[in-house]
């Protein structure tokens, strides 16, 4: 296996750490982890006791921890080596400490924080190489189905389909909501898209690149008035700004209560269609819906 790509797997194989395995015996393995065991309890007591505000003795306990951690890193690995993590000699714990908390002062607070992140750093790389075959199966299981998880989620997102429709007019009447272009794709043909008086226009609606067969649509109405109404009109299909297909038709004459009309329009992947309204019903034309036959 090409060497980039087994780093690209290794989160998710763990090979180099299962080789590290067989590093150590046994009964040496068991003691390092006892020992950092015991950094990790000492590291966290002196967490409590900085919290508290007891610096001398976090500083103390945390000096503690981190000879103990700079003690079993030496042992995963030898001074001189690569990585050699201790040649690094600001993680050493200072020579002493204060004995009493009013004679820490910042330099303390300091000395602990730098502490603390060396231990945390010495902890994290031996702990490394201490894995068990039961923890390398583990994370296995545990990575690799994260990933599964995310792929099928991925899937599920990306097979969902793309329904979102916006829609606009070159006019609406009065630009008031009760007769905006939103309403002709609102799915109720009581509702309706109106234009302004004497006004023809176009209507386009937006949505998801597919490929279409008909469209159908339900003339306006304008009950009680009866003064709007599309007659003749023309529906185009885009991909973009490339007209695809086309298909003139009439609603005919005025109807109080209007029935859809299906045409058909075979265009491949548009992503728009366009009602332009070439004649109307008395004071300007409309419609109450428009749809579409994938
Ligand atoms: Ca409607």
């Amino acid at each position: 296996m090409h060497p980039w790509v087994s780093r690209l797997l290794e989160p998710w194989l763990l090979r180099h750490a299962e080789r590290q395995i067989g590093a150590y015996p046994d009964d040496v393995r068991a003691t390092l982890a006892r020992d950092l065991r015991l950094v990790d309890q000492r590291a966290r007591a002196a967490e409590v006791l900085a919290g508290h505000g007891m610096v001398a003795e976090a500083l103390r306990l945390q000096g503690e921890a981190l000879t103990l951690a700079r003690a079993v890193t030496a042992k995963v690995f030898p001074p001189g080596g690569s990585p050699d993590p201790l040649a690094d000699r600001s993680s050493e714990a200072p020579s002493s400490t204060p004995t009493f908390d009013d004679e820490a002062g910042e330099g303390g607070v300091r000395d602990y924080e730098r502490m603390a992140r060396a231990t945390a750093r010495l902890h994290g790389m031996v702990g490394a190489t201490l894995r068990t075959p039961r923890w390398i199966l583990a994370q296995r299981v545990l990575r690799v189905g994260l990933v599964g998880v995310g792929v099928l989620v991925a899937a599920f997102v990306a097979s969902r389909p793309d329904d979102r429709v916006e829609v606009t007019a070159s006019t609406f009447f009065e630009n008031r909501q009760p007769w905006s272009p939103r309403l002709a794709i609102d799915g109720r043909p009581e509702t309706e898209w109106l234009t302004w008086n004497t006004q023809d226009g176009w209507l386009d609606v937006r949505f998801a690149r597919r490929s279409i067969k008909k469209v159908r649509l339900l003339n306006a109405k304008n009950v009680p008035i009866d003064e709007r109404a599309t007659r003749d009109f023309r529906v185009e299909a885009y991909a973009g700004d490339k007209l695809k297909a086309a298909v003139d038709g009439s609603f005919g004459p005025y109807v109080p209560n209007p029935s859809w009309l299906e045409l058909p329009l075979v265009a491949s992947r548009v992503d728009r269609l366009r009602f332009v309204i070439k004649s109307s019903h008395k004071a300007g034309g409309g419609l109450a819906e428009i749809a579409w036959v994938d």
